[in-house]
């Protein structure tokens, strides 16, 4: 009996230390595991083992001391001796000039001239005669920076002598958006439930709370809007204000402000007005009493972010004011505390304008200049909705009067969810890099977000977050790069996206080179298999009505014609594709002249556009001598194809990772197979019905008929309202 129980306790224990080992992805890319590279660990112990860290007794010089002695003690069991005096060739100098002596030196307070408050320098250098390295800036946040910095050069192995770097934020506010509702669901979220746990706060305060802010201050994200831009009035009554106050002082350690989603009927709703006409005096008292109100909790509140008159929220144009009177009714009540608003151009009102894809430039355009200083107009990626290819938004570079702010989505409420690996680096890079030609050649949508390009201060980008509940925040351990790849394209929109992967992959997985490199070009790849697979040539819009999930491009009878895939694709015997060009709606007549000459005519339309602007023969011959129908049908099997080459590439790394985290990306790409062929089939089969040519020779046959497809029906599809 008694060997018995022995036994049962041993087993116990061994099962006990086995799922201790296995990795779930919590821990994101701030693992801090024990370096294995014998060379790499020696030589950062070497030099790494005395620490002078004095940054000043701000909370957030604090937050960077402690995150690099967590990461010191789990990458190389080291605790640095920390005092004043420093050993030549083998000390670590951290702080700012003014909090640490040893920096108050001409050489760093002139290598920190342009960082401002949240630049940094990192440097293998001299002081008083000795050798060190230093990590300095001008302030906490810079400290904090600079470290999350310094730690990633360990993690991903990096030789560390001859170090320096300067380095600061090119856009000022970096924001994670976050789209969760008051109840817990999180809209368009893939990853379980909101993070935020209302009923608790502000008693209980979850320390994952201090594990996020981690995550999104090491990418240099600033700031985070908490709840849904289809906005609860109730976030601003004092019930959730404590709440959020509980957040924000979790947060500010972390460099990161806390921003809150208002809805514009608000005075009306939680205020007992009878109206929230903008131009109306109590409306606007009400507004300012509401904003210091959120002062008095909250000093440092970031601002407000509104959607309206967009998918029946409401707005402005409710009582017949502009957008910009909505928007400057709100940024006077906040401008006394330094707060901005982020007012989104993603206008979808309830009227059917000619084409969807041009209202929001025909409503903003000429508001342009007409919004007070601290807002700043927040633009989609692209005209649509976040599709997995768009050309980018028309009114970056026509507003140059007008902060513009760039709204991506991290979370893939188009591209699969969180079961299809997609790397978002190259779509947001795509965007990024897109020449707008407002001020000739090289006026890129970087170039206008980052305010350089009109000289503006206000600069921000904001990305749709894809964090919820799940173990490993985002449902997919590789969502997480999506996660990190905005966060540091907010800081360097010039960050290249095999850069970005190739730091996530060592940081979160492994720095072995059999493993980085065949699992980056999987990554580099996956964005374009998806958008074969889906909506190969500038389709958009095809996928499942409501639910955004799977194909179904048949759809015709959904409330208003723009909310039907038809509608998009215009397919009919003759061709397919929205014509945009001056002989249909005329949308490119929305982009510079250069940018509307390339995508106008057909020759030069980019072949990754061309349905977007053109209604094109089945028969036409594309650049690569097939037929439009041959391409299609091209671009759809190839795309499906390129998930089982993702399947074997991944089934080579057994073992080379962890073996929990092996297996689920591993389901999870069957998942995607099995969907990729199903998008395939869908829509091949049912192009087909309009373009009556075959399904051209060696190409599998679809697995099941049309029919099949256009019945499936599913029930409790997350990341839609009420779905529980
Ligand atoms: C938050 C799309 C999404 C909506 C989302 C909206 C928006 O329409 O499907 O869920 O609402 O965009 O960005 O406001």
């Amino acid at each position: 009996m008694k060997n018995r129980l022995l036994y049962i306790l041993a087993l116990i224990l061994f099962m006990q230390s086995i799922s201790a080992k296995a990795d779930n992805g919590h821990r994101l890319w701030l693992k801090y595991d024990r370096i294995t590279n014998v060379n790499n660990y020696k030589q950062y112990r070497y030099l790494l083992q005395q620490l002078v860290f004095r940054a000043g007794a701000d909370v957030t010089s604090v937050a960077a001391k402690n995150e690099l002695q967590r990461g010191l003690a789990g990458l190389l069991d080291l605790s640095p001796v920390e005092n004043n005096q420093f050993v030549a060739g083998r000390t670590l100098i951290i702080g700012t000039p003014e909090s640490n002596p040893l920096l108050h030196t001409k050489l760093v307070t002139d290598l920190l001239v342009q960082s401002g408050t949240e630049g940094f320098i990192i440097k293998a250098t001299q002081l008083s005669g000795k050798n060190c390295i230093i990590i300095a800036a001008n302030t906490g946040n810079g400290v904090l920076y600079g470290v999350f910095n310094f730690l990633r050069l360990l993690q991903t192995n990096q030789d560390i002598s001859q170090l320096n770097i300067t380095d600061s934020p090119r856009i000022n506010y970096r924001i994670l958006d976050h789209w969760d509702n008051l109840e817990r669901t999180v809209e368009r979220g893939y990853a379980g439930f909101s993070i935020w746990n209302w009923h608790k706060l502000p008693g209980y305060v979850d320390p994952l709370y201090v594990d996020y802010a981690r995550a999104d201050a090491s990418v240099g994200i600033n700031g985070v809007v908490l709840n849904n831009v289809n906005a609860n009035p109730l976030i601003i009554t004092k019930e959730y204000l404590v709440k959020v106050a509980a957040l924000a002082n979790t947060f500010r350690p972390y460099g990161i402000k806390v921003y809150l989603s208002v809805r514009f009927s608000s005075p009306v709703e939680i205020g007992g007005l009878k109206t929230a006409d903008p131009l109306d005096g109590q409306v606007q008292k009400w507004w300012k009493d509401k904003a210091d109100e959120i002062y008095s909790y909250i000093p440092d509140f970031g601002g407000f972010l509104v959607k309206a008159n967009s998918e029946g929220q409401p707005g402005p144009q409710t009582y017949g004011r502009s957008h910009a009177d909505g928007a400057n009714l709100l940024a006077d009540a906040l401008a006394p505390h330094k707060g901005i608003v982020m007012w989104r151009a993603f206008v979808y009102d309830n009227k059917v304008p000619d084409d969807r894809a041009k209202q929001a430039y025909n409503e903003f355009k000429p508001l342009d200049g007409k919004f007070k200083s601290n807002v700043i107009v927040q633009v989609k990626n692209g005209p649509v909705d976040f599709q997995p290819r768009e050309p980018f938004h028309p009114l970056f570079g026509a507003m140059p009067g007008t902060p513009l702010m760039l709204e991506f989505q991290i979370t893939q409420e188009y591209l699969g969810f969180s079961t299809h690996l997609v790397y978002l680096a190259s779509l947001f890079k795509e965007c990024l890099d897109a020449d707008t030609y407002a001020k000739g050649k090289g006026s890129t949508v970087a170039k206008v977000i980052d305010g350089s390009l009109e000289g503006h201060k206000l600069s921000g980008i904001a990305g749709v977050g894809n964090i919820g509940t799940d173990a490993n925040w985002c449902g997919h351990p590789f969502a997480q790069a999506n996660w990190f790849a905005f966060g540091r394209l907010a800081w360097n929109p010039e960050l290249t996206s095999d850069a970005i992967a190739d730091d996530w992959l060592r940081m979160t997985f492994s720095n072995d080179e059999s493993f980085v490199s065949p699992i980056k070009q999987m990554m580099l790849d996956s964005r374009e298999n998806s958008v074969n697979y889906m909506t190969p040539l500038g389709l958009h819009h095809i996928m499942g009505t409501n639910t955004h999930y799977g194909p179904a491009p048949w759809v015709d009878n959904a409330g208003r014609p723009d909310w039907n895939p038809v509608y998009y694709h215009k397919a009919d015997s003759a061709g397919v594709g929205f014509d945009r060009t001056g002989t249909g709606s005329n949308a490119v007549a929305q982009y510079a002249p250069q940018v509307r000459d390339e995508f106008e005519d057909l020759k030069t339309c980019p072949t990754k556009y061309l349905l977007w602007f053109h209604h094109v023969k089945w028969n036409y011959t594309m650049s690569s001598g097939n037929s439009l129908w041959n391409e299609m049908v091209q671009h759809y099997y190839t795309g499906a194809a390129s998930v089982k080459t993702m399947q074997q590439t991944w089934g080579k790394m057994n073992g080379k990772v962890d073996a929990e985290q092996f297996e689920e990306v591993k389901q999870l790409l069957a998942i995607q197979e099995q969907e990729a062929r199903w998008w395939r089939d869908a829509c091949v089969q049912y192009f087909q019905t309009f373009s009556r040519l075959p399904i051209p020779a060696g190409y599998e046959k679809p697995e099941h008929p049309l029919d099949y497809y256009r019945q499936l029906q599913f029930h409790y599809v997350p990341g839609i309202k009420g779905y529980n």
